[in-house]
């Protein structure tokens, strides 16, 4: 599709084109489950994805299909270095950092579409459910929260906001039997925006990629965060605020704040009417 790589890394791809941001998670033959490794490289490309004006999408997605024939989008924790704190990285030192990855996604104010090619299992599931949008092979897309077969849980949006998408029961269901859901199942259910057939999937992606491109940026980050505000708190408010501030600092009137402080005199706000 005319990709061109950003950055070379062991464990994810990471590449840019048109406006829209592509990251693969590179583990086919463990399901492209995630160790401390695999999340420091994709918590980096995020963060240059958020830095970069000319990015407005971000398509998140499973490198595949394995040797077996089987894709995925992502199995979660990679169980050979879970230790007794988190996921040990490479000095040992036990992490439970894809925590720190999903807040970069929820508040980032690009538009993040999870791309499913296979299983979404897991902290894979739960990648799926922070993202903005997702989008599922037909063919291949498989969910499923085995948290609970593992003896780890994630108790925040992999949980909070399954519940604010497919409903208190449905998301109990989920977590409390594990099974398998297909893209239809989980489409029905409302965790999916479009099943797609596989062969058209990332194509499809891509397209909805331009097609957000051709909207408002502002309008875009605004609405992001005034869907997150009343789920994320205080720390929705700030960042909503933040955005609203950024907004007026671009008004005469906050102009004549900062000149009048620089020139050292009284500020002429009579001059800015009181809107209705
Ligand atoms: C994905 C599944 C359903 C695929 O089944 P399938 O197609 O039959 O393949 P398998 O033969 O099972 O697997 C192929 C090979 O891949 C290895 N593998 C698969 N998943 C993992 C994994 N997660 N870690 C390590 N290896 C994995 C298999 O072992 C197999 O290898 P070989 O061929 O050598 O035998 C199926 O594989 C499956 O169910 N996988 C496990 C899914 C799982 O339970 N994941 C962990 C769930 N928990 C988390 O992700 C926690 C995430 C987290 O960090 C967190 C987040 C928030 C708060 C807390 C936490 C926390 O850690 O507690």
């Amino acid at each position: 599709m005319g990709w061109k790589t950003v950055t070379e890394y062991e464990d994810i791809t990471y590449k840019k084109q048109d406006g829209i941001a592509r990251i693969g998670i590179n583990r086919p033959e463990i399901r492209n489950a995630f160790r401390p490794k695999t999340l420091n490289e994709m918590y980096e490309a995020f963060q240059d994805v958020q830095e970069d004006p000319s990015i407005g999408v971000v398509l998140l997605t499973g490198e595949g299909p394995a040797e077996d024939g089987v894709y995925a989008f992502c199995s979660g924790g990679d169980q050979n270095v879970r230790g007794d704190g988190g996921y040990k990285d490479e000095k040992g030192t036990p992490r439970l950092n894809v925590l720190e990855l999903q807040r970069l996604i929820r508040f980032m104010p690009k538009v993040v579409i999870a791309v499913v090619p296979g299983w979404a299992v897991g902290g894979g599931h739960s990648l799926h459910v922070v993202c903005d949008l997702t989008l599922a092979s037909r063919e291949h897309a498989v969910f499923k929260q085995t948290d609970a077969d593992v003896a780890s849980f994630d108790g925040g949006f992999g949980s909070a906001l399954l519940a604010r998408q497919v409903g208190q029961k449905k998301a109990r269901e989920i977590f409390f039997l594990g099974r398998n859901y297909s893209a239809q199942e989980a489409f029905d259910m409302g965790m999916v925006n479009e099943v797609v057939s596989h062969d058209k999937l990332e194509e499809t992606a891509f397209e909805w990629g331009q097609e957000i491109l051709d909207k408002s940026p502002t309008a875009i980050r605004m609405i992001k965060y005034a869907f997150n505000l009343i789920d994320d708190g205080m720390v929705g408010q700030q960042i909503f605020a933040g955005e609203a501030t950024g907004l007026a600092y671009r008004t005469e009137e906050a102009e004549e704040g900062k000149n009048a402080f620089l020139e050292k005199r009284k500020p002429r706000f009579r001059d800015y009417p009181w809107r209705p």
